[in-house]
C-alpha cells in the first residue's frame, strides 16, 4: 500500500491530500513521519520536506510531482483539463498557488515567531504575495472554481495557499490582500463550501491551532533548538566524512 508522508499544517501536503479526497482514492495511507524534522528524516530523504509519496519503499518527493503522478495512475475522475489547452491553464494557475503564493508564504512564516522581525524579508516576500494575488485576480474563474467550472488541480494548490495568506500573512504585519481583490475574494468564499476543500481546511486549522499552542507554551522553540543542535551534530559528523553541511531548521519548519 502506498503511503503519503504528510502533516496537518503542511500546505504542500494539503494540496496532495485535497487531490486524494477529490479523486476518492482510498488505498493511500496518509501518515505523519515520526522522524520529520530530525537529521534521520533528512538522511533518508535528501530534500528533507513533506509531502513524500512512499511507493513500497520508493520515495517520491515534491507535491506537484506527486500530484501529476497520481493523475497518471488514477486518471478518473480527472482533475486536469478536457483539452491540452485547458490542462495548460490549470497548471499555470496551480503554479501561481505553488511558486508565487505558497513558496513565498512558507519562507515568510518563520518571521511570525521571530524575536526580531526582519523587515527586509517581510517587504520582499510579502510584496511578492500581494503582487501575485493581484495577478491571480485577473486569471481566476468567476464561477466558484479556479478553472473550467469544476474542481481541478488548480483548486488543490490554491486552497492551502489562500489559507496561508489569510491566516499567516497578518501575523507578519502585512494586511491580507484577498478582500481587496474581488475575484479572488469571491472564489475564496465559494471554494470553502466545497467538501474536499472544507476537509483540508479543517486539517490546516487544526494544525495551526496545535502549532500556536506549542509556540505559546514555549515547547516549539525548545523543539527547534533541539532539532538545530541535532542537525549541527549530524553536519559535524558529515563534515568529518567529507559531506557538505545542511542549512539549519531554525526560522522555518512549518508543517
Ligand atoms: N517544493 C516542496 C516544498 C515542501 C515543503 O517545503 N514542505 C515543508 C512543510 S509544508 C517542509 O517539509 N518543511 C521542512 C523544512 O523546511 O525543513 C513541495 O512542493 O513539496
Amino acid at each position: 500500500m502506498m503511503k503519503l508522508y504528510s502533516g496537518d499544517l503542511s500546505p504542500y501536503s494539503a494540496r496532495v491530500r485535497m487531490q486524494i479526497y477529490a479523486k476518492g482514492i482510498s488505498d493511500i495511507e496518509i501518515t505523519r513521519p515520526s522522524t520529520f524534522g530530525t537529521p534521520k528524516f533528512r538522511e533518508e530523504h535528501p530534500i528533507g520536506r513533506i509531502p513524500v509519496l512512499d511507493i513500497d519503499g520508493d520515495m517520491m518527493p515534491e507535491s506537484e510531482v506527486i500530484a501529476e503522478y497520481l493523475e497518471e495512475i488514477y486518471p478518473t475522475p480527472s482533475l486536469l483539463g478536457a483539452t491540452p489547452r485547458e490542462t495548460a491553464h490549470i497548471r499555470t494557475v496551480a503554479r501561481i498557488g505553488d511558486i508565487y503564493i505558497l513558496n513565498n508564504m512558507f519562507m515568510l512564516s518563520g518571521q511570525a515567531r521571530a524575536k526580531t522581525r526582519n523587515e527586509g524579508i517581510v517587504e520582499l516576500l510579502g510584496g511578492q504575495v500581494v503582487r501575485n494575488i493581484k495577478a491571480l485576480d485577473r486569471m481566476i474563474g468567476k464561477d466558484g472554481f479556479a478553472c473550467c467550472g469544476r474542481l481541478t488541480m488548480a483548486d488543490c494548490a490554491l486552497v492551502p495557499g489562500l489559507f496561508m495568506v489569510e491566516n499567516v500573512l497578518p501575523g507578519v504585519g502585512v494586511d491580507n490582500p484577498i478582500p481587496a481583490n474581488p475575484n479572488v475574494a469571491a472564489y475564496w468564499a465559494a471554494i470553502q463550501q466545497n467538501e474536499h476543500a472544507a476537509r483540508v481546511l479543517v486539517e490546516l486549522h487544526r494544525g495551526l491551532e496545535e502549532r500556536r499552542e506549542l509556540i505559546r507554551s514555549g515547547a516549539f522553540e525548545k523543539m527547534m533548538t533541539a532539532m538545530a543542535a541535532a542537525q549541527a551534530a549530524a553536519d559535524a559528523k558529515g563534515r568529518a566524512g567529507g559531506r557538505t553541511p545542511s542549512p539549519h531548521v531554525v526560522g522555518r519548519g512549518l508543517g
